[in-house]
């Protein structure tokens, strides 16, 4: 079905037919739009920018580019088209048809993942909010917004399923999410990495990297449910996705190419002088790569959870790319999991695998974490340095689950809490680390130019030149 833009709310889901759904979604759309223009990147407003927009839900062709201001975006509810015959791939009820409604007795537990995704959407903009006003290239300012107005149609993604199927708490839900924020005292957003702040861009390209693929691992899982309206808007959102992780991947590259250059024309390693020359040093990268990286890890939940176990078993919640597994009912199945012994060593355990689904999940996430890294490094060797950049043990500066508060060293050796707190300076920013970082964020706002601790991207958006006028400020 094609996208209706003569519409209030462009969609595809027919909401011309749908008068009292598309008059509750109406109601809710100024609230968003206030919460955008309170939250959002609020100083660009009039600024013109070079933004996709989704005009079909095609694989290949779905979005056409064109100057935007921000707040007239065309936020709108996109779901991939309908599977024929579909059924439920996995779980107690698999092979019987996928629903169409909720049933009841998963309603609040369907409402409840709903919304902790619906949450992070516009969590995420409220981090990068000011972020605009530090950007090193045009090009990356695009790059940044074209990221927050996605992440606002994330929002309306889910703000259209709970008022299509979950009634007055639905639309209750709907308004909460506009009411919660990031980091707020009183009202903060639900999971933890979703209150840090991003105020620095090397922070930004990390969260873009590690935190949005956490986006690409449980949309992906959710696109397996048996509620069919959530698999379809999952699967759209995906396609958006991909480009968050390209902002991160390519980010963090051109800052690696960045410092290489510097120390090549420095003929040293040593990180103050390569500080004193502008650049983040590889050191300093490396705390970030582990300060976001631990932190995202604790977004897949418990390492053991009967919340995953029984999300899986009634079909509400599959495991990433479900149809690479045999078996998908999961009853027999056990899986070894790690967990500190409490004397210093770790201990191995068999427990039911579908208990262990979110360590399955994290395991996955931690593979296509690596592809990057690896990259990264064949970088660094080519250069003749014999410096690597590593991920940190998924054990390491965990809040969630066996490894809570556990003294663990980003190599994943348990020390002592007292060598712990001694050395924790070294593994992640310290004050002194963040106040460089932010002494480097000076805006750059001239087409084709670069701040010099970043290299420039090897090609500019939609083909066009590196010095194409991504953003035009007012
Ligand atoms: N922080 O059994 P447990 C994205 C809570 S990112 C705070 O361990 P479960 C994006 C948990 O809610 C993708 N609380 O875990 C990226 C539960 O509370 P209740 C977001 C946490 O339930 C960038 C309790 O602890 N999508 O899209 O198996 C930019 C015990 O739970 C945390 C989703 O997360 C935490 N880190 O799994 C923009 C998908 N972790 O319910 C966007 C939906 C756990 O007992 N959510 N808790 O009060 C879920 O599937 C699950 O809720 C979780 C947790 C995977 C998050
Ligand atoms: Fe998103
Ligand atoms: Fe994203």
């Amino acid at each position: 079905m094609s996208i209706n833009y003569s519409e209030k709310i462009p969609n595809n889901v027919n909401l011309t037919n749908e008068r009292t759904l598309q008059r509750a979604l109406e109601h809710w759309q100024p609230h968003f739009l206030q919460w955008w223009h309170e939250m959002g990147p609020t100083d660009f407003e009039k600024a013109d920018v070079y933004l996709r927009t989704a005009i079909s839900v095609d694989a290949d062709g779905w979005a056409q580019y064109g100057a935007v201001k921000m707040p007239d975006y065309r936020w709108g509810i996109f779901l991939a088209d309908a599977v024929a015959d579909r059924t439920i791939g996995f779980g107690d009820a698999m092979g019987e048809p996928v629903w169409q409604q909720v049933p009841g007795e998963y309603r609040s537990t369907l409402r409840r993942l709903i919304v902790t995704q619906g949450d992070t959407e516009p969590a995420s903009v409220e981090q990068q909010r000011l972020l605009g006003h530090s950007c090193p290239s045009l090009y990356d300012l695009r790059n940044l917004f074209q990221i927050n107005v996605e992440e606002g149609r994330h929002l309306w993604a889910m703000v259209y399923l709970l008022h299509a199927y979950f009634g007055r708490d639905g639309r209750e839900e709907a308004e909460e999410l506009l009411a919660r924020h990031s980091g707020d005292a009183d009202k903060p957003r639900i999971l933890s990495t979703f209150n840090e702040p991003i105020t620095d861009w090397l922070s930004l390209y990390c969260f873009t990297y590690f935190t949005d693929r956490d986006g690409k691992y449980q949309l992906k899982s959710l696109a397996e449910s048996a509620f069919d309206p959530l698999s379809r808007t999952c699967r759209f959102m995906l396609t958006e996705e991909a480009h968050h992780m390209f902002v991160g991947e390519t980010g963090i590259g051109r800052v690696i190419k960045r410092t290489l250059e510097v120390m090549k024309e420095l003929g040293t390693d040593d990180p103050a002088a390569i500080r004193a020359q502008g650049a983040v040093d590889l050191p300093l990268l490396q705390k970030y790569l582990n300060f976001w990286c631990s932190s995202s890890l604790d977004l897949f939940g418990s390492e053991i959870s009967s919340n995953a176990a029984s999300n899986f078993a009634n079909g509400l919640k599959g495991r990433p790319d479900e149809s690479q597994y045999e078996d998908h009912v999961l009853r027999e199945a056990s899986f070894a999991m790690e967990s500190p012994d409490g004397h210093g060593s770790v201990r191995t355990e068999q427990v039911p695998m579908l208990n262990a689904l979110n360590e399955v999940m994290r395991a996955s996430y931690l593979k296509d974490c690596e592809i990057g890294l690896r990259r990264w490094n064949r970088g660094i060797e080519r250069a003749g340095h014999a410096f690597r950049l590593a991920l940190p043990s998924p054990h390491f500066r965990r809040s969630i689950g066996a490894w809570v508060d556990q003294p663990v060293t980003p190599a994943g050796k348990i020390v002592s809490a007292e060598e712990y707190a001694k050395l924790i300076g070294d593994w992640i920013p310290t004050e002194a680390d963040k106040a460089f970082v932010r002494s480097l964020m000076q805006k750059v706002a001239e087409p084709g130019k670069m701040a010099a601790w970043i290299a420039p991207p090897d090609r500019g958006i939609n083909n066009q030149p590196l010095d194409y006028q991504y953003v035009k400020l007012q």
